[in-house]
């Protein structure tokens, strides 16, 4: 198959977790963003349909209690909150299709008709609650996995007792182990797998699906004193994004890929197909958890203030330096620290020194040496062809955005660029310009070309440096797709003067 021809399916469905509307957003809600988002402009740039949902999760104990606590109404609260995620994701460039609020029509009808087709099918029970709830992971817990007298999270619990429905989750646990064995791609990293089945096999309660004590939330149908419980609420935006109770648009279920926190692996891995089996729906491709960052080795927290803002980060570094330390910095699935001294090295060594440092000093010299057009290729010797060949990673890139590790393409386009950086060493076109301006022009233009479709491989990761490589090498915006890899420079053609797309971070004194 040629590199450049896309995958057979062409839909592609990604989906960041809803956020909790408590709070402001911090940098955890815009990293687990960004990496869909890169994952998003990858599948489109290869000629997918692609639907990125984002959203806002606004129901729940937490959310009515810090309304209450910010004396405003719940509705009031949540319009408020949810703007400010969205307003992140506008200042963000997130390309999202779609951002679902829970407080929506359309998806208050697709909860309420799952939870219909739960109650029909026999698969949820009225009884009554008594046992532990932390409001703060909105998360029942037995006895047994209290510690300290706290949620396994560090969660403080509550006692509650309450009139509820349940759902019959333990008559799940067989199924679910057969449907992991069956699919085992599921669940990803392979680690969090080995922790979800574990947990399953252990065995499953069955779930309160109800409230009685609050109101804040989604009716139970024909029993309005009870709130749906608000995961069963949450998990339903996947699917009343995409057109549910109607049929789901587009084949988007068949190839769909919900990112989270490993905090939330739980939900998505256990209850989440319970729910969707039990409704006979199909159940998505793949829930991939990835790590939690930390600020400077410690927790981020509302209590310890320490909670890193988006907004100040890009105001201060950059929208693309900041994306690219995120899903650079560490394997996508693993921990992660974030140290102001490490994202300047990267920013500084990574992309000024390396893949600024590339453009920069090829463009210019063409500008100064080449009239300002792209050079004449030439004869190409088998040196500049290994060159050329050494940047056809589409597949291998292709490999690495279907298993998730992103940092592992932000490797190999970085592996090219130092490829690249040694071809100009070794070739110095510099010393060529008097005593052989033929071969000089050849160097020029293999370096040129090179620098094209490295431009055209970072743009899922860094778009605005990316675009404005390309328009300093006068590539037109409808030739910027995977597929127009295999296209080349047009030779002679006019190119403008060029700039400094990644500059060194100087710390002010
Ligand atoms: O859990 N490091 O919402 P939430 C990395 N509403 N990622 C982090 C992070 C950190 N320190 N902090 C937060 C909810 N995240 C539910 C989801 S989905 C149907 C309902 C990211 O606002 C990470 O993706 O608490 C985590 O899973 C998510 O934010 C939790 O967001």
């Amino acid at each position: 198959m040629p590199s450049s021809m896309p995958n057979e399916t062409k839909s592609y469905y990604i989906t960041t977790p809803i956020y909790y509307v408590n709070d402001v957003p911090h940098i955890g809600h815009a990293y687990t963003s960004l990496a869909c988002d890169m994952l998003a402009r990858f599948k489109r740039l290869d000629g997918f349909d692609v639907r990125f949902l984002t959203g806002t999760d606004e129901h729940g104990q937490k959310v009515e209690k810090a309304a209450i606590a910010a004396d405003k109404s719940p509705q009031e609260f949540v319009d408020q909150i949810s703007k400010n995620f969205r307003d992140l994701a506008t200042f963000t460039k997130l390309t999202n299709d779609d951002f679902i609020r829970t407080t929506e029509p359309r998806h208050i009808k697709a909860a309420q008709h799952l939870w219909q087709m739960l109650i029909d099918n026999g698969h949820i029970y009225l009884g009554s609650y008594a046992g532990w709830y932390a409001v703060r992971d909105e998360a029942f817990y037995p006895e047994s996995e209290l510690i300290d007298g706290k949620a396994p999270t560090g969660a403080p619990v509550e006692w509650v007792t309450e009139p509820s429905y349940f759902f019959r989750l333990s008559a799940f646990q067989e199924k679910l182990l057969q449907f992991y064995k069956e699919h085992p791609q599921f669940i990803a990293p392979e680690s969090r797998r080995n922790e979800v089945m574990r947990f399953v096999e252990g065995g499953l309660h069955d779930l309160s699906v109800s409230r009685t004590s609050f109101k804040w939330g989604v009716p139970v149908p024909g029993n309005p004193d009870h709130i749906m419980y608000v995961w069963l609420d949450a998990l339903t935006n996947y699917i009343s994004a995409i057109g549910y109770p109607d049929a789901l648009q587009n084949n988007y279920w068949e190839n769909s890929l919900h990112v989270v926190g490993k905090d939330i692996l739980r939900f998505h891995a256990v209850y989440w197909p319970a729910f969707l089996m039990a409704a006979n729906l199909p159940i998505p491709q793949k829930v991939f958890a990835h790590g939690w960052w930390t600020n400077e080795g410690v927790k981020m927290s509302k209590s310890l203030g320490n909670a890193l803002d988006p907004i100040d980060l890009i105001n201060t570094y950059g929208l693309d330096p900041i994306r690219y330390f995120l899903l650079r910095e560490i394997p996508f699935g693993n921990d992660g620290d974030f140290s102001k001294s490490s994202l300047i090295t990267r920013m500084n060594s990574d992309l000024a020194n390396n893949y600024g440092n590339l453009v920069q000093r090829v463009l210019s010299f063409i500008n100064k040496v080449c009239d300002a057009k792209v050079p004449k290729s030439g004869n190409i010797l088998p040196a500049d062809q290994a060159l050329l060949d050494s940047v056809d990673l589409l597949d291998t890139l292709r490999r690495h955005i279907d298993n998730c590790a992103l940092n592992k393409v932000c490797e190999t386009l970085w592996s090219a660029i130092a490829e690249a950086n040694r071809y100009i060493d070794e070739h110095k076109p510099w010393s060529l310009k008097t005593s052989d301006p033929i071969r000089m022009n050849t160097i020029l233009y293999v370096l040129a070309e090179l620098i094209r479709k490295v431009a055209i491989l970072t743009q899922p990761l860094v778009p605005e440096a990316s675009q404005k490589i390309l328009d300093q090498l006068a590539v037109s915006p409808e030739h910027r797709q995977f597929k127009d890899l295999d296209f080349a420079l047009i030779e002679g053609s006019d190119l403008p003067i060029p700039f400094g797309v990644f500059p060194r971070f100087e710390e002010a004194k």
